[in-house]
């Protein structure tokens, strides 16, 4: 298949971009190369050290003799161009990952949220009207979140996507159907992936796009089987309080002695997926398209769920770290339960990597060896939800009075 990768530099879709290759798709690339640009605003750089696209996509040439063409392009400012790519290109599907993902990131500012807002609504749109007016039948496959449904099971289930509910009419009968579960946004990152999930339904219902939504959760580790192959293919890791996610800034933590950043009680619990995983889920998806004409395909991308004091504690264990239990940054009730069906990947064949594989120690080391690259002062999380929230977070969990909260 041509498939056109979206966000292809990111932490996900450069690993995703050398998976389709290796398994002999046409690979191209678009991406405006923003989180490159957030890096250099933020003052932060990934824990890896990453080379140009152009010299990555040049290795993995050199590795493989297989090529990933990269074309330099922001999907939410140039309507045009991406038109035009398309319509001279005619991919067979396209993968979007080209969204601001940070929810930390997306709270920072008034001036952060817009930007968040505009890009991501903006790209998404963008592209279901490229592919409406140039007529082009490519199968979308999104990368959604898990955070689009809240992370509360009200005792039950998360189901994938659609939530059967009886409507009792005007004549006492009840009508059964299926709507979206109801969203319930924690961050305006989160809540732009709501609102992409209402651009989606529309597009498939009024243009018969088919379209593959993913709602994943937070993903894990580094390397995958192809990022592994040259020291120049590696992923980014990030690590800092905007980007870094719980799992891996736990584990950088315990790598530079630095105590495991736990907000509040840590009771909150959430979905994981290791990103060799993600990897293979994407292409699995990619393998079953929804037929056209039918709804959205939403499948919830996750292998299992973990409270975030638990993840601490098992790498405190692991690793000799402390735990340092600091003010939560964040809006998030202190406590949650969550359980969440997985079965269609299940179904289709996947075989999940779970925490307790060994993985975690390859990524402590991976730590290691450039904890030289950290940046300590970057560590803390100080992006805060609320002003009242920003005004309790005053040091650092080295007890240094932090200089700045937003
Ligand atoms: N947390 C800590 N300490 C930290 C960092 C985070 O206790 O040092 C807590 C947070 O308060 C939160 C939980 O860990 O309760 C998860 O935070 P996170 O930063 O790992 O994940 P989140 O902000 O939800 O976002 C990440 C990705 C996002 C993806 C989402 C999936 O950045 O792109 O959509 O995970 S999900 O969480 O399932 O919605």
């Amino acid at each position: 298949m041509k498939i056109a990768v979206m966000g292809g530099d990111g932490f996900i879709g450069w690993p995703t971009a050398l998976h389709l290759s290796e398994v002999g798709h046409d690979v191209h690339i678009l991406d405006n190369l923003s989180r490159r640009w957030i890096d250099t605003e933020l003052g932060v750089q990934s824990l890896t050290p990453m080379d140009s696209i152009q010299e990555r996509t040049r290795i993995w040439h050199a590795e493989t003799g297989r090529r990933i063409h990269f074309n330099l392009i922001d999907l939410g400012r140039d309507y045009e161009l991406l038109k035009n790519w398309l319509g001279e290109h005619r991919p067979d599907a396209v993968i979007h990952f080209a969204e601001q993902r940070a929810a930390p990131y997306s709270m920072k500012s008034d001036r952060h949220k817009n930007y968040t807002v505009n890009n991501n609504v903006s790209a998404t749109h963008n592209l279901l009207n490229a592919l409406v007016e140039l007529n082009l039948d490519a199968h979308l496959v999104h990368l959604g979140t898990m955070g689009v449904y809240g992370y509360s099971t009200v005792g039950a289930a998360i189901p994938e996507g659609y939530l059967p509910v009886g409507i009792t009419t005007e004549s006492g009968e009840t009508v059964s159907q299926d709507i979206l579960y109801p969203a319930n946004p924690g961050s305006i990152y989160h809540m732009t992936k709501c609102l992409d999930q209402l651009l989606f339904q529309f597009y498939a219902k009024n243009d018969a796009l088919r379209i593959t939504d993913l709602h994943q959760g937070i993903v894990w580790g580094t390397h995958t089987a192809q990022t592994r192959r040259h020291e120049q293919l590696v992923n980014r890791f990030d690590y800092d309080g905007d980007y870094g996610t719980v799992l891996n800034r736990f584990l950088i933590q315990a790598a530079i002695g630095y105590p495991l950043t736990v907000h509040g009680t840590g009771g909150q619990t959430r979905a994981f997926i290791h990103i060799q995983d993600s990897v293979r889920c994407i292409e699995l998806a990619l393998k079953n398209p929804p037929a056209r004409g039918s709804r959205v395909e939403i499948f919830n991308q996750m292998t299992e769920t973990h409270r975030v004091r638990d993840l601490a504690r098992m790498i405190g264990d692991m690793t000799g770290a402390e735990i340092a239990w600091l003010p939560n940054p964040r809006k998030e009730a202190p406590e949650n339960e969550l359980v969440v069906k997985n079965d269609k990947f299940l179904d289709l064949g996947l075989s999940p990597t779970k925490l307790k594989d060994g993985l975690l120690s390859e990524i402590v080391d991976v730590a290691k060896k450039y904890s030289y690259r950290v940046d300590r002062s970057r560590v803390p999380a100080v992006s805060a939800w609320t002003k009242d929230i920003a005004a309790k977070i005053v040091h650092d969990p080295e007890g240094r009075r932090l200089k700045s909260v937003s």
